[in-house]
């Protein structure tokens, strides 16, 4: 498998998904603002909405969007247990968090790192966003991930959104389950390497 990257973007959480599932895999670094890849290739020949990730398998299918493929990874390895069984109750549930970690967090985002956007729209989409994760801190409160005592591809996908703070300070008044979930997130040697891969550790 080989999966397409930009450092620390959404792709990230794929990577500790295939890191955490013992996957083999390799990785290609995608110019976001180019649009290529390998020295100038045309990365929209390989996904046209030139966006990141795409998990390309060895018979040659692209997957695209992070939830189908967090899916994708996590189904590949059923005795890491990243998601519950195709067809069960829980499942639907990592679906839903997985829906809304896309819909409403990660898609949160997006405005405020948009340049053109004034103060004034980008505190209303942060007030917004900020409401958004006080629900899944809520949930931390009570359980160790965001489904339930079991790590999930949603952890990965939610910890990746949480690092974003780095390049946008976000305050999350209160909202001190997500820190301490950090924590335990920082702590899983996948997490370590695949930080270090996207050399965003030292
Ligand atoms: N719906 C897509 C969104 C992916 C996405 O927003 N990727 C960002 C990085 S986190 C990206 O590639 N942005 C550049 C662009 O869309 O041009 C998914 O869930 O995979």
């Amino acid at each position: 498998m080989k999966l397409y990257f930009a450092p620390g973007a959404c792709s990230l959480a794929v990577r500790i998904a295939l890191l955490e599932a013992g996957i083999p895999f390799t990785s290609t670094q995608v110019d976001l603002m180019a649009k290529t890849y390998d020295n100038g290739a045309d990365y929209r020949a390989v996904n046209a909405q030139g966006s990141v990730p795409v998990l390309e398998l060895d018979n040659g299918e692209r997957v695209t969007e992070v939830a189908a493929i967090l899916q994708y990874v996590a189904d590949q390895a059923p005795a890491a247990a990243l998601a519950p069984a195709q067809g069960s109750f829980a499942r639907v549930r990592l679906q839903e968090t997985l829906n809304f970690i896309a819909s409403e967090i990660h898609k949160g985002w997006s405005p405020r790192f948009n340049p053109t956007f004034d103060d004034a729209t980008k505190a209303f989409f942060t007030e917004r966003l900020v409401s958004k994760y006080a629900v899944l801190n809520a949930r931390l409160d009570k359980t160790t991930w965001v489904n339930g005592e079991t790590f999930s591809v949603a952890d990965a996908y939610l910890f990746v959104t949480l690092l974003w703070r780095n390049f946008i300070p976000t305050e999350l008044p209160g909202q001190t389950a997500l820190d301490a979930f950090m924590q335990r997130m920082m702590a899983r040697p996948a997490v370590q390497q695949a930080l270090a891969a996207e050399g965003l550790v030292k």
